[in-house]
């Protein structure tokens, strides 16, 4: 017994079957498991938006803020945050989770909080697994994610749309070009803008930024805004800029490939975190012929076939982080 519902429950999108597909989809190493998250991504049609940022820099309130005007819009919302001090603080994410979510009677607002990890730049694959069950039953998906340093980078593996917050007067929109941060998100949101000049001058230092980076290889004009979460300035813009990349991506055939190259991403990480490069070269030829897809089959298939090749057990089991060269 798997304990997980029918796709087409979670679909409907009733807060219980949700959950329980969650915690279902816990553990991703049995076939059923994996057939059922390889129909979520083929049947589910949310948009997912990753909002990430240094901590501090405003992400929960504008999480919230986004909530409350896509929810007023009548759209249905789940939130997957991820909180790389959750496990040390044990619950540090309350505050957040009890100011996003208003109303406790709304069937349409779905709040999951989940510590990070190391991989995947703090994303686990559990959160992959949360996104895909998420999207199959909510229109609307935000992930929040605290970057650090490099991991700003790795929100890119799960969302279709990266909002990288930047704190004025903070220096940060620096380092992040230093760090080649720059290139990845699609919109960069300047917070608090109700701080006045500081917030005028931190949007034309990221305008200069992108300017001396280049244009981004797949086209897209990265779009520099100011918000603030507290006045509420800025926030149509913010969500009508997300609204303009979701449509720039469903132009042609950008989407498909977007989630295939993620997928790919996917499996490839889950092999080199339990067989280290060692593992990705003994399965190079199946990972190229991977049907992106079925990522979760394809997965447990290869992580199954490099177990029993190396004789060290169940995948999954032991430390994933080991290499096994
Ligand atoms: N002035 C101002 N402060 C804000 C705004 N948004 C967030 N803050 C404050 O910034 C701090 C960090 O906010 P939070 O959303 O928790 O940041 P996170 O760590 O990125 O999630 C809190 O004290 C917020 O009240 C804003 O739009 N204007
Ligand atoms: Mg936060």
């Amino acid at each position: 017994m798997t304990g997980l519902p029918a796709p087409e429950q979670v679909a409907a999108g009733r807060r219980r079957h949700v959950a329980a597909a969650l915690t279902a989809t816990e553990v991703l190493d049995s076939v059923e498991v994996a057939s059922f998250l390889d129909a979520a991504l083929a049947a589910g049609a949310g948009h997912v938006v990753g909002l990430t940022g240094p901590p501090g820099v405003g992400k929960s309130t504008l999480a919230n803020a986004l909530v409350g005007a896509w929810r007023s819009a009548g759209d249905r919302v789940g939130v997957i945050a991820v909180d790389p001090s959750s496990r040390a603080t044990g619950g540090a994410l309350l505050g957040d989770r009890t100011r996003i979510r208003k109303d406790p009677e709304d069937e349409g607002v779905f709040v999951r909080s989940m510590a990070a990890r190391d991989r995947l730049g703090g994303l686990s694959e559990h959160t992959l697994a949360a996104m895909v069950v998420m999207r199959l039953a909510f229109g609307r998906v935000l992930i929040e994610s605290v970057g650090i340093g490099q991991s700003e980078a790795d929100i890119a593996f799960a969302a279709e749309t990266v909002v990288l917050c930047i704190q004025p007067g903070s220096g940060d929109s620096l380092q992040f070009m230093k760090a080649g941060i720059m290139e990845l998100p699609h919109i960069l949101a300047i917070t608090k803008a109700d701080t006045g000049p500081a917030a005028r001058r931190a949007v034309a230092d990221v305008e200069g930024a992108l300017g001396l980076s280049g244009p981004r290889p797949d086209g897209w004009r990265p779009i520099v805004l100011a918000v603030s979460a507290q006045t509420g300035d800025g926030l149509a813009a913010l969500s009508a800029a997300i609204d303009t990349h979701r449509r720039w991506l469903a132009e042609g055939s950008r989407a498909g490939w977007l989630r295939a190259a993620q997928a790919r991403a996917w499996v490839e990480d889950a092999v080199r975190g339990r067989f280290g490069t060692a593992g990705l070269q003994a399965v190079a030829a199946d990972l190229a012929g991977l049907d992106p897809t079925r990522p979760f089959s394809g997965r447990r298939a290869l992580l199954e076939r490099l177990s029993a090749r190396l004789g060290i057990g169940p995948a999954g089991r032991g430390d994933p982080r080991a290499p096994i060269a």
